[in-house]
């Protein structure tokens, strides 16, 4: 015969133990086994109600009530402590993971622009500044393009195999970029504004020149376009690259696609200002009738000044580099300059 007083003992046994236990467990994963223990379907509180068909109807309902107020402490304790274990776990992981804001980062070595491609782009901004287009064509030309439609004669000293590379299949590597403005042409009609940046290729070397260079040219075609302009832009260039008083000279040339032809010196001054030498800069021109004819623009409606300048040149003057080779060797003790 079981006795209602055995069953309120089993009751407040399994809410002191559990209560106890709980107290004393230190992961959440053995807390939920212990809740289990006395509060899941087969715990020890609900093996006590199946105990109960053996008490009096009187009885049952006063060891339900007390079966539901030790459930209820005992959850009341797990909840209480499981809550002390996360806010605990979460102190140890705050004080564990520190970040010791005082010790000294892990250095990134910072790339740069090669001088060359700096110079390229401070050049290609400053006309696309003043609206013109940025356009690009292959390195490998056909003599047409590269020759002929530019308007050099076929005994031109260019077109010598001492002057330009050949290919076997008869084409060139372009010794300037103009080709990329003759294919401009043919794709716009006037107005026009350009600028055609890119690697460029001649027979020759030394602390100067190299087989392989780079140039930027530059193109611009409207109704009454005259020599002024193209004196005006490039004094633009010449003293926004450079520096507002660099003193110029255009002084007459040669060019087979340009007529007349000029070529534009800054001076070189001593410490009192006094010019003691020029030095070559640049070469330009109005663009010569026959390259319109060959174009297909009519040259007596339209005018153009075209312009050509090497940017190894430019950089070497605006950073003092005596060897063109500096910038092809890629060694960091150099690039690094450029920072
Ligand atoms: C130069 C000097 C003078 C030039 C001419 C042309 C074209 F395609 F319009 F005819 N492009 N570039 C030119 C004129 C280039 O380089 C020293």
């Amino acid at each position: 015969m079981i006795e209602i007083s055995d069953i309120r003992t089993q009751l407040e046994t399994a809410r002191q133990k559990g209560i106890l236990e709980f107290e004393q467990t230190d992961s959440p994963q053995t807390l939920y086994e212990k809740r289990t223990k006395y509060l899941g379907k087969k715990g020890e509180v609900k093996a006590v109600l199946r105990g109960l068909g053996a008490l009096s109807p009187e009885e049952r309902p006063q060891i339900g009530q007390l079966a539901n107020e030790v459930a209820d402490a005992l959850e009341a304790a797990y909840q209480n402590r499981l809550a002390q274990l996360k806010s605990s776990e979460s102190e140890l992981r705050l004080t564990k993971d520190e970040v010791d804001i005082t010790l000294p980062g892990t250095w990134t070595r910072r790339g740069a622009y090669h001088p060359l491609m700096r110079t390229q782009y401070e050049i290609e901004e400053l006309f696309y500044s003043m609206g013109y287009d940025i356009a690009e064509g292959p390195e490998i030309e056909s003599d047409y393009y590269n020759f002929e439609a530019l308007n050099f004669p076929p005994d031109h000293p260019a077109r010598d195999m001492q002057d330009t590379f050949f290919t076997k299949s008869g084409h060139v590597l372009r010794t300037h970029t103009s080709p990329v403005q003759i294919h401009y042409m043919e794709t716009h009609k006037p107005p026009l504004r350009m600028i055609a940046p890119g690697r460029v290729y001649r027979c020759d070397s030394d602390i100067t020149h190299s087989p392989m260079f780079t140039q930027i040219e530059g193109l611009v075609v409207d109704k009454n376009i005259t020599f002024c302009d193209l004196k005006g832009t490039l004094e633009f260039l010449i003293h926004k690259f450079f520096s507002p008083d660099t003193i110029t000279r255009f002084r007459p040339s040669y060019f087979p696609f340009t007529e007349p032809s000029a070529e534009v010196d800054i001076a070189v001054t001593d410490s009192s200002g006094h010019v003691t030498g020029w030095l070559e800069v640049l070469g330009c021109g109005m663009v010569n009738p026959a390259v319109f004819e060959a174009v297909g623009y009519d040259p007596e409606r339209f005018t153009g000044f075209a312009f050509g300048l090497g940017i190894e040149r430019f950089a070497m003057l605006k950073y003092g580099i005596r060897d063109i080779r500096l910038f092809y060797e890629n060694d960091i003790r150099m690039l690094k300059q450029f920072r």
